[in-house]
């Protein structure tokens, strides 16, 4: 499905007059390309007066998710963002200056010197702080495991939050940790954090370790689709998003706006391989073309707008391409998703084999191994004699501390 595939319900409807819930809808149903360009001279009109300041901070990460909004096509994110009104003040890998030397000497200009630049723009309040990457908390709270310049990226953090009006935290790692965060001998003493979660822990975050309050929007994945992260910016800066006041109506229990995660739907509803699922033809080996359950796919409980919104120019998403699912958006991810290629469980619910499930009615089938898939990767192995505990695979009704988002499969 290429994006004139995308419905063009939304062509002829008022902007300016819309309320958020047409506004989400669109979003949620058409491209970040096609929205910006059907709604051109709405958004020219909406944001006449309005410039939004961004800066954009680094830490423990790959850099995919910033490659990921270059892959954003057309318009690209610095037409995007020129459309939008928003100032991109400080952003490491798309910014000129680095650290200037003349002479043996560092440069002290911001126009050279991106540490300069750093301080001045933060200096100003009210911009929307987006965070890539996981912040280090350790060795012991010290932060000393990520230094830039000379300063931990922990307080380069602190110092950006503070000032913030909404931080943004787009991936992964920056969401839960994300790679950073998985099982490994050095994982306690790193401690790499999420700007308002852990990988296991709500209320673990860097901005509770700080005590900073300010709202949140996370847009997981590893890393996320350009148009999570570029309409989601375009919804706030049009102001179709009030912060903090909708919030809790637009964002799942982990922050997540419901639009690109639905709480009431997963990949594998709309998954172009879904008819060998329905007729039990499974792959056992790599580079078949019928379902990749079998080779550990996990798009059975994962929520999220993949298989319709469709990447790279939306044309694919890794199961069309080959891949399993490796549930990349889930709080939990990576540790929630592995082994990635091994079947979750050939062993259904109440005993049927999976074969068995895939071969009857649609519905039920998809009941059966969704529910199944759900509880086996929500219940960590527990040492003997000890009940299970949950692992973050399992959303919970209500993050501590933060106020859960409606019930699912309410309209947005
Ligand atoms: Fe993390 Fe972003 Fe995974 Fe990489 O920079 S979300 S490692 S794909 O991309 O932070």
């Amino acid at each position: 499905m290429g994006r004139e595939n995308f419905p063009d319900r939304f062509k002829h409807l008022d902007f300016m007059k819309m309320d958020r819930r047409t506004f989400l809808k669109a979003v949620g149903a058409l491209g970040a390309s096609l929205f910006l360009q059907t709604y051109r001279s709405d958004i020219v009109k909406a944001l006449e007066f309005a410039e939004t300041r961004i800066v954009w901070i680094h830490g423990g990460e790959c850099t995919g998710c910033s490659e990921s909004l270059l892959n954003g096509g057309e318009p690209d994110v610095l037409q995007a963002f020129d459309r939008l009104n928003i100032r991109l003040e400080y952003h490491e890998l798309l910014l000129g200056q680095q650290g200037i030397y003349v002479d043996g000497e560092m440069v002290n200009t911001s126009e050279l010197n991106s540490e300069i630049l750093f301080e001045e723009v933060i200096e100003e309040a009210g911009y929307i702080l987006v965070v890539e990457g996981a912040i280090a908390n350790g060795p012991k709270g010290t932060g000393k495991y990520i230094i830039l310049g000379g300063k931990t990226y922990k307080d380069i953090f602190r110092k950006a939050a503070e000032n913030a009006s909404l931080i943004v935290a787009v991936g992964q790692c920056a969401t839960n940790g994300g790679v950073n965060s998985a099982d490994s001998d050095i994982k306690d003493l790193m401690d790499f954090r999420g700007v308002a979660f852990t990988m296991e822990d709500g209320e673990k975050g860097m901005l509770q370790e700080l005590g900073i309050e300010k709202p949140v929007i996370n847009i997981n994945g590893c890393p996320p689709h350009p148009d999570w992260m570029l309409l989601t910016l375009g919804a706030v800066v049009l102001g179709k998003i009030k912060i903090p006041d909708d919030l809790p109506e637009v964002l799942d229990q982990w922050l997540r706006p419901k639009v690109f995660f639905p709480p009431d739907s997963v990949i594998h509803d709309n998954c172009p391989r879904r008819g060998f699922y329905d007729k039990g033809e499974f792959d056992t080996v790599v580079s078949g073309e019928k379902c990749l359950w079998k080779l550990g796919c996990k798009a059975p409980y994962t929520h999220a707008d993949c298989a319709i919104r469709r990447w790279n120019g939306y044309h694919s998403l890794c199961p069309q391409s080959g891949s399993p699912c490796i549930s990349c958006v889930s709080p939990g991810f990576p540790d929630s998703s592995r082994p990635f290629f091994q079947e979750i469980e050939d062993v259904g619910i109440a005993g049927t084999n999976i074969d068995t499930v895939a071969k009857v009615a649609i519905g039920a089938s998809l009941l059966a191994v969704g529910a199944h898939a759900i509880r086996r990767v929500a219940v960590k192995e527990a040492p003997e004699g000890k009940e299970p505990e949950e692992a973050p695979g399992k959303e919970p009704e209500e993050v501590p501390g933060k106020k859960a988002g409606k019930d699912e499969g309410e309209d947005q």
